[in-house]
């Protein structure tokens, strides 16, 4: 699995356009900052993908009745309450293994669910879940996964049935995966989400910067830049760009490289997939998955499907 100085070497020092993989926006601010993203007025998806679990957690825990809840970028599982609460009131007390690359952020979210539900095990996995399943623990009995957020949408189509198809391959036939995936719609709506007023967007896309100045002794001056993101209905995708304002060289003094940025030179740090219902079905299906239910928010804004492995 790559590392961020060969992701670095495959994607910024090359280009058009110069990109990076999203994971690198998570460190300790970048998650704090995302958490915020969720409290923006304009920021729908969190709010609508968790009113929608509030509706149908009680379904799925007593459909599923899992032993193990394996979250999938976890971050601080804030709407996965909505499937312990279900838990609560269908008596059945599974384990939690939330995955993700942040560290900080499963300390933290861990230590206040234990607090919350003191019934609940929590078996936090810290590693990057492009680097394939294998390494997972098999647990007992059978799990439910899930991955909410759209973040399948951080993915590009290929990206998305590859680890899919990786983790399909890593399921039991009783287990289950529970997916969360933002819908298209209005491109204003879209739009606003991703460039709330108040800049927190903006601040969680310029906090890469400073990841590379830390992790890879570089000389980003984040003023330098600025946040742009786009809603192409073409390619029914967010484009997350950071610009820069002006010619100018960055020093990657690890890897001993400069960087010329050209004046308005567009650096891609996320791309974020919106989805059809027919597109989710299809990625599903690509991915050797049958859908069982799909939980739809009002206006068809966001889904969330319930999937089990399909037969060989
Ligand atoms: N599921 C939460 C958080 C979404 S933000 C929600 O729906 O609100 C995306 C999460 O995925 C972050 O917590 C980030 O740290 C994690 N993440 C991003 N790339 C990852 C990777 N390659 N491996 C593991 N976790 C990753
Ligand atoms: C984590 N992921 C689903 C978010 C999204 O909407 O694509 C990340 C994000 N980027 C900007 N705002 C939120």
């Amino acid at each position: 699995m790559p590392g961020l100085e060969e992701d670095v070497r495959q994607g910024l020092l090359r280009g058009p356009p110069r990109s990076l993989p999203p994971k690198y926006f998570y460190d300790a601010r970048g998650s704090a900052l995302f958490d915020r993203i969720c409290d923006t007025p304009e920021y729908y998806p969190t709010r609508t993908e968790d009113a929608l679990l509030a509706q149908c957690a009680g379904t799925i825990i007593a459909t599923v009745r899992p032993r193990h809840i394996v979250e999938l970028g976890a971050g601080t599982s804030r709407k996965t309450r909505r499937l312990f609460d279900a838990c609560v009131s269908e008596q059945c007390h599974s384990g939690y293994a939330p995955f993700d690359v942040c560290h900080d952020v499963l300390v933290e979210a861990g230590g206040s669910l234990v607090n919350d539900y003191d019934w609940l095990t929590v078996n936090a996995l810290i590693g990057d879940y492009h680097a394939g399943f294998e390494h997972l623990p098999r647990f007992d009995g059978h799990s439910l996964f899930v991955f909410l957020g759209g973040t399948i949408g951080n993915f590009s189509e290929s990206e998305a049935v590859e680890f899919l198809s990786e983790l399909r391959a890593h399921m039991q036939p009783e287990d289950r995966l529970l997916l969360g995936a933002d819908r298209v719609k209005d491109p204003a709506v879209l739009h606003a989400a991703y460039n709330d007023a108040a800049g927190v967007t903006a601040a969680f896309n310029l906090n890469l910067l400073e990841v590379l100045n830390r992790e890879l002794d570089a000389d980003f001056i984040a003023n330098s830049f600025y946040h742009h993101a786009c809603y192409d209905p073409g390619t029914q995708r967010i484009e997350m760009y950071l610009v820069s304002k002006h010619r100018q060289s960055v020093h990657l003094h690890r890897l001993n490289q400069r960087l010329e940025f050209a004046d308005g030179e567009a650096m891609l740090t996320e791309i974020s997939r919106k989805f059809t219902p027919e597109s989710l079905l299809a990625l599903l299906a690509g991915a050797g998955f049958r859908m069982e239910r799909h939980f739809e928010a009002p206006a068809g804004h966001f889904s969330l499907m319930l999937a089990r492995p399909a037969e060989a």
